[in-house]
């Protein structure tokens, strides 16, 4: 199995190496692919040395499968070419989730629609993932009327200039802005741009992939995405309604059995999910769950994963390995 890394020395490309390393990825072949300005960087994979290459001569290399995270430009250019190649892209940007011809994936939930034709397969918004892998689920039982999510969200989403700027701004050095406002001390309610009816792109993200995901365009879905001086994962709110009446010890119960999902919920000892502690796991962390009194068959609950690993490289990866497995690449 010949793999690629589009992205390799991006923030993702770098977590993505490490999550390869963790779990023993089935490669014969790890071709690292970058842009242009860091061909020829070297960068040391599990004691070997690897040279960075650009973007056409992995193509020529034609690997059974090229994970990209280089950005949604990078990929509506190159994706295809790899496809054309023959081989199997999974594309963590933006540019393919919403393509109704290509499949929108989280392995716990619809890595069964797979076949071996999907020759560019897209991976998720982050802050879809985590709230998505919580509620599918919960929709399969109680089926969800509507979902109300505001997150807080990591600087590391944003990448590695907007990890810099909130170090500088905590140690009180003046650099290069990521983001419109200072980030250190504050709260933005803007990630990513705005659309024409007033929410972001992220908010938008978060409506159109889960009903994707989910397979049901009747879900209703209203999102405020805000950003955090944090680094250790995405946090989110939600409220979600049913159409049907629920136990709260069922919906722990369910999610306790749910695969990639831990339920930390216990209020007498202080335990529910934080950022802090999601930093370099992979699971999604789900706690604070109780009835919303102020309306029938209504939950609220927190849910907090590392938007690096579930995120981004680990679900990526967990895509490349459920290929593998089921012989469809
Ligand atoms: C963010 N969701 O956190 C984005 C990253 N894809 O900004």
């Amino acid at each position: 199995m010949k793999v690629a890394v589009v992205g390799a020395t991006g923030m993702v490309g770098e977590v993505m190496l490490q999550v390869l390393a963790e779990r023993n990825f089935p490669f014969t072949e790890l071709i690292l692919v970058a842009s242009e300005k860091s061909v020829g960087k070297e960068i040391e994979f599990k004691g070997k040395t690897y040279k960075v290459v650009g973007l056409q001569t992995a193509v020529d290399l034609k690997p059974e499968i090229a994970i990209f995270s280089a950005g949604g430009a990078t990929s509506l250019e190159w994706a295809p070419k790899f496809a054309a190649a023959g081989t199997t892209v999974i594309d963590n940007s933006s540019a393919w989730r919403m393509d109704p011809t290509k499949k929108l994936v989280v392995p716990e939930i619809n890595a069964s629609e797979l076949t071996a034709a999907d020759k560019i397969i897209a991976n998720p918004n982050c802050s879809t993932i985590q709230m998505v892998l919580a509620l599918a689920p919960l929709h399969k039982k109680y089926n969800i009327k509507r979902i109300v999510v505001s997150t807080y969200q990591s600087v590391t989403g944003s990448g590695l200039k907007a990890v810099q700027q909130l170090e500088n701004e905590y140690n009180g050095i003046k650099g290069e802005m990521a983001y419109k406002y200072p980030i250190h001390r504050n709260a933005i309610p803007q990630i990513d741009v705005f659309e024409e009816n007033g929410y972001t792109k992220e908010e938008m993200k978060m409506v159109r992939e889960t009903q994707k995901i989910l397979g049901d365009k009747t879900i209703a879905v209203t999102s405020t995405t805000v950003r955090i001086p944090v680094v250790g994962g995405h946090s989110e709110s939600v409220n979600v309604e049913f159409s049907n009446d629920f136990d709260v010890n069922d919906i722990r119960k369910i999610l306790h059995e749910t695969d990639g999902v831990t339920v930390q919920d216990n209020i007498d000892t202080f335990t529910y999910p934080m950022p802090m502690y999601a930093e370099g796991k992979d699971d999604v962390f789900v706690g604070r769950i109780r009835r919303d009194e102020s309306q029938p068959n209504t939950v609220n609950m927190w849910i907090v994963s590392d938007n690096l690993r579930k995120g981004a490289a680990t679900n990526t990866i967990q895509i490349a390995e459920y290929l593998i497995a089921n012989e469809l690449v």
